[in-house]
């Protein structure tokens, strides 16, 4: 569950070439017992970078039940060659706390992800959430008209810190901000979440360093 990033590789299986070019639409469906449903998905450029088509897709719920299933379907089309293809790939989700969701105060139901830091230091460390609205069980578009307060402390000793900076939009549902660990231990980042001067919600994350 969270945000992951994708590397696609296409190779022509006539000659094992691999496309350097390509359209490709990814898209990810979870199939219970009962219903189905996407999740947020960001296409690949149409161009490799070191290789790979680079991707990514929020999982929202994790495989729990035998009978769930999610899939990711990579549609494409070799640019140099205009030879098209699809192929769909079965993925076990495990589950994790680093996404949230909630229903909103204006209705709407927001997922906010948390992209794990790589090596979570103490003292100052670039942090980053994503944040998608569920518009139907297939539509999960960026949310880019919020802002984002960010409160960090440890709640097992009663202290937070200073110095952060609350994260704001880049592009494309993505909000970076910076996080100020001043120990190691369990630290909450509480995040309230704005449009305009109406709060939508607050969430929060835990972090161990
Ligand atoms: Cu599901």
């Amino acid at each position: 569950m969270g945000y992951n990033k994708i590397y696609i590789q296409i190779f022509d299986s006539a000659t094992g070439t691999a496309a350097s070019k390509a359209n490709i639409t990814l898209s990810s469906l979870m199939n219970m017992a009962t219903m189905y449903h996407a999740s947020p998905v960001e296409q690949a450029d149409s161009t490799t970078k070191d290789g790979y088509f680079v991707g990514a897709v929020v999982f929202i719920m994790a495989t729990m039940e035998p009978t769930d299933t999610w899939t990711l379907t990579v549609n494409f089309k070799n640019s140099s060659n205009g030879k098209a293809g699809i192929v769909t790939i079965p993925v076990s989700i495990k589950s994790s706390t680093n996404i949230t969701s909630f229903v909103a105060s204006d209705s709407s139901k927001l997922f906010t992800t948390y992209i794990p830091i790589a090596k979570p230091q103490v003292g100052i460390n670039d942090i980053e959430f994503t944040i998608h609205q569920k518009a139907s069980m297939m539509s999960f578009p960026a949310v880019n008209d919020v802002s984002v307060e960010m409160t960090p402390d440890m709640p097992t000793m009663g202290h937070g810190s200073p110095n952060n900076v609350h994260p704001t939009l880049t592009a494309n549902g993505h909000y970076k901000g910076k996080v100020n660990f001043t120990m190691t231990g369990q630290w909450r980042i509480t995040l309230v979440i704005k449009k305009g001067l109406v709060t939508l919600g607050t969430t929060s994350f835990t972090i161990i360093l």
